[in-house]
């Protein structure tokens, strides 16, 4: 590469992600004018994202007005399997892009009135890298690191796990038979984003829904 091109790259990404920076800011003001709460979740794919948001929609169904939005780069599957709760769910479709930006948020919401909105997840696309850097205006950012695929994943994308506010830890359910190293796995969150708070969850089984159910309405 030559070195004329290299700061090119870095320009155009930059004023990228200045663009969405912008968008997601607004988005945070109407989310916080039409006290929407709303919750991003990210992870690698197949961590459980859809099963725990599944589980969380029907539960919260019957307390507060609650609805999701899903990204994907292919496929309604998601959206087909958050519907079963219930609650209104739309999928965004990126076709060759790795996560969710502002604008794609929007744009899905155009339809909703968020003032009949309590709380509304986002479950991102499923990928440790894409989504850090694309701020979705949302008051609380998930990583979710299940039992089956490695204590070292916050050691090896450390940015996804520094631009969360809150570690989930899924499929604890099958914590023995991975071998998963819980001490393991919490010395390397904390290594990587400090104090961060840590849940366990199985959707599976439902152990920690409680506490996890909490947070996503309270803070
Ligand atoms: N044993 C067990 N399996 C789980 C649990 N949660 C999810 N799974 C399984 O893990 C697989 C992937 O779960 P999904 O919920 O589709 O994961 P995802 O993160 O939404 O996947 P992508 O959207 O493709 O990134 C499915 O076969 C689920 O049944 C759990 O708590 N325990
Ligand atoms: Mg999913």
């Amino acid at each position: 590469m030559s070195p004329a091109v290299r700061p090119r790259i870095v320009e155009v990404r930059e004023r990228v992600l200045k663009q969405n920076d912008l968008l997601a800011r607004e988005l945070r003001g109407r989310f916080q004018e039409a006290q929407v709460r709303v919750v991003s979740m990210v992870s690698s794919p197949g961590s459980g994202k859809t099963t725990l948001l599944e589980k969380t929609l029907t539960a919260l169904n019957s307390t507060c007005r609650v609805a999701a939005l899903v990204g994907d780069l292919a496929t309604e599957n998601d959206a087909l399997r958050l519907r079963r709760s219930g609650v209104p769910v739309r999928q965004i479709t990126t076709g060759t892009v790795c996560h969710l930006d502002a604008a794609m948020v929007s744009n899905a919401l155009a339809e909703w009135s968020l003032m009949d909105l309590d709380v509304l997840f986002i479950e991102n696309v499923g990928n440790l890298v894409c989504p850090s850097s694309y701020d979705l205006g949302e008051a609380l950012r998930v990583v979710l690191l299940s039992a089956t695929e490695g204590e070292d994943k916050p050691l090896k994308y450390p940015t996804i796990f520094n631009t969360a506010d809150l570690a989930v830890i899924t499929k604890v359910d099958l914590a023995a038979a991975a071998e998963f190293d819980r001490d393991t796995a919490y010395r390397n969150i904390q290594q990587v984003r400090p104090g961060m708070r840590v849940l366990e969850v199985s959707a599976k089984t439902g152990a920690g829904m409680d506490a996890w159910i909490a947070v996503t309405h309270h803070g």
